[in-house]
């Protein structure tokens, strides 16, 4: 039972030479504590993960994922392994098949620009923007790193303009990557979407491109790269929009906003893992940081006044991981996602953020004292085959003895209707229960991985986790790259990825369901986006969601079928991809055009 990684291990270690057939597959026993759920947000129904068995009370919590893990130099690797576990023998002294890659080759660190923290840019339609990629020096935790930033800002700036705005922004790549922007969950006019190969060229390294950028959806998005996500995300590219509505009651009123844009960092030491420079890395898994982020630094902090509510905007920009983040207790409210308010406001225990999404939470802070923002999840260690609850503190809100004013607790406690969201919903109901028009099953294929990964996930793969929320084999991740891993999106006609060829007529209400198959090599969560269009997720395994919200990315748990309804109105060649940085870098991707021969018709 103590571990069907060492099993394994040894095995290879001693029967170089055997491969492993179906027969002799050793079964691994099903982990000691299946992953429970408990009801978490609307829509997502037992995704939460019940860490309510967690060790230790606050205080005793490490403050970052980065403690709890340790380089494993007697391996002589130069990846941090979680403690406890070692590196599978059959993996030792092996490297990816890919020369390394980090910011800024030759560049003097000491010599850029300290980053700085994201500034608002506020915009009256018809304005201009000029938007910088640029190299930047940030440490962090003590390290300094050459990273990259817009405008020498990390997020980069606050991009703040009123609903139906029309902006220009002169995009000026000076990274020495090539690269885009693209405007996520923007119903943007298709040219400015920022897709290299499809939309535009990349724009080379000291090259310049001019987007035009209209807003027509109120709400919380975001922009960053469209080329080597796993990079540039991965090294700061990234920035929030936020769209105003004219309406002023569009939000209960608050004492407060935040912007938290979450992120993690993959350190080893004093130096950054690197990433491939002909292909991903960690294209098993994504890069899952060990060092969290809130607006780019490990700690975050906030101080208010007893009884104040605070909106916080949530973005995760992460690679790979998904958050389940709390307030310390706090009540919290979740009143929007990506591109729309929810139905009805509902009070929620947590908030599931895969990479991509947003959430619009308003939290209440009726006491005095200090309210640790936390991400509490189930963690799994595939060395021991056990789940574990892991809870990392991203932050603290420190709350005064002194009353807030105004006093918001009243409109806070109301859970309001947005009649306006069901109104606009009404007339895809008809279509919740029809069948689908387009299938799409999500899965993986490989080849050329080290014997000892191929070996171990033939073990591995008889059990599985809904979301996995951490690494749990980071020295087979680190030596998988997108040159070995497939990601698939394969539809119904057998057709995979950019084969895949769906037409649909501007107008059309399109049913997609998505299964996400629990047998493939490793089964994995995968937060599949659409460029251009919204959608709503209308039901999870046959279970109708209850309450519901526009959105233009929605995470597909391993085993899990899910209907999506996507409002087909704005033309164009589109993306749909999975999120994760490292999937979409191995393939997973496809395009949908939606054809501007308007029908008005039903698909
Ligand atoms: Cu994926």
């Amino acid at each position: 039972m103590r571990s069907a990684r060492f099993f394994i291990a040894a095995m290879i270690a001693f029967a170089p030479c055997a491969a492993v057939s179906a027969q002799q597959k050793p079964v691994k026993p099903p982990p000691s504590k299946k992953p429970a759920s408990m009801p978490g947000m609307p829509g997502m129904p037992g995704m939460t993960p019940d860490t309510s068995k967690r060790a230790a009370p606050s205080g005793k919590r490490a403050p970052n994922a980065a403690d709890s893990m340790a380089m494993d130099m007697s391996a002589g690797m130069p990846v941090p392994m979680p403690k406890g576990m070692p590196m599978i023998p059959g993996l030792v002294g092996l490297t990816p098949p890919v020369s390394p890659f980090l910011p800024g080759a030759g560049v003097d660190v000491m010599k850029l620009p300290a980053a700085k923290a994201s500034r608002v840019a506020k915009l009256a339609s018809g304005d201009t923007l000029d938007l910088t990629a640029m190299l930047v020096r940030r440490t962090i935790k003590g390290h300094t790193f050459a990273m990259y930033g817009f405008n020498g800002q990390v997020p980069g700036p606050l991009i703040r303009v009123p609903q139906n705005a029309t902006i220009t922004v002169r995009f000026h790549n000076r990274i020495d990557l090539p690269s885009t922007v693209h405007w996520h969950g923007v119903r943007l006019d298709n040219r400015f979407d920022g897709v290299p190969g499809l939309t535009q060229d990349s724009v080379v390294a000291g090259g310049d491109y001019t987007y035009t950028v209209h807003f027509p959806d109120a709400g919380i998005y975001w922009y960053h790269p469209h080329v080597r996500e796993d990079i540039e995300q991965g090294m700061g590219l990234f920035g929030n929009m936020r769209v105003d509505s004219p309406d002023r009651d569009y939000y209960a009123p608050v004492n407060h906003e935040e912007m938290l844009v979450l992120d993690d960092l993959l350190v080893n030491g004093d130096t950054l893992i690197p990433f491939g420079k002909e292909a991903a890395n960690y294209a098993l898994m994504g890069r899952v940081g060990n060092v969290l982020l809130v607006n780019g630094e490990p700690k975050y902090s906030l101080r208010a006044k007893r009884g104040e509510v605070v909106r916080f905007f949530l973005t995760n920009v992460s690679s790979s991981r998904t958050y389940n983040v709390s307030f310390g207790g706090a009540p919290i409210k979740v009143v929007a996602g990506d591109v729309s308010r929810f139905e009805r406001e509902e009070l929620v225990p947590s908030v599931v953020l895969a990479p991509a999404e947003r959430y619009v939470v308003d939290v209440h802070f009726d006491r005095p004292g200090r309210f640790t923002l936390v991400n509490a999840i189930q963690a799994i260690n595939h060395y021991a085959g056990e789940f574990s609850p892991e809870v990392d503190t991203l932050g603290v809100v420190t709350v005064d003895a002194a009353a807030a004013a105004p006093d918001y607790g009243k409109q806070w406690a109301t859970l309001r209707a947005n009649d306006a969201v069901s109104k606009d919903i009404e007339r895809y109901r008809s279509s919740f229960d029809r069948p689908p028009d387009k299938t799409l099953t999500l899965t993986v294929a490989t080849n050329a991985l080290p014997l000892a990964t191929v070996q171990f996930m033939n073990v591995d793969t008889a059990y599985f986790a809904p979301v996995e929320w951490v690494d749990g084999m980071p020295d087979m991740n680190w030596l998988s790259t997108s040159k070995q891993v497939r990601w698939i999106l394969r539809d119904e006609s057998g057709k995979e990825n950019m084969d895949i060829d769906w037409h649909v007529a501007r107008g059309s209400i399109v049913k997609l369901r998505i299964f996400n198959d629990p047998k493939s090599f490793h089964p994995m969560q995968h937060p599949i986006h659409l460029h251009g269009q919204r959608m709503l997720v209308v039901s999870r395994d046959g279970v109708a969601t209850k309450n519901l919200v526009w959105k233009d990315t929605a995470i597909i748990p391993v085993g899990s079928t899910v209907d999506l309804l996507i409002d087909a109105s704005n033309p164009g060649a589109w993306m749909l991809h999975c999120h994760i940085a490292e999937h979409l870098g191995s393939g997973m991707m496809m395009v949908m055009h939606v054809d501007s021969a308007a029908t008005g018709g039903k698909h």
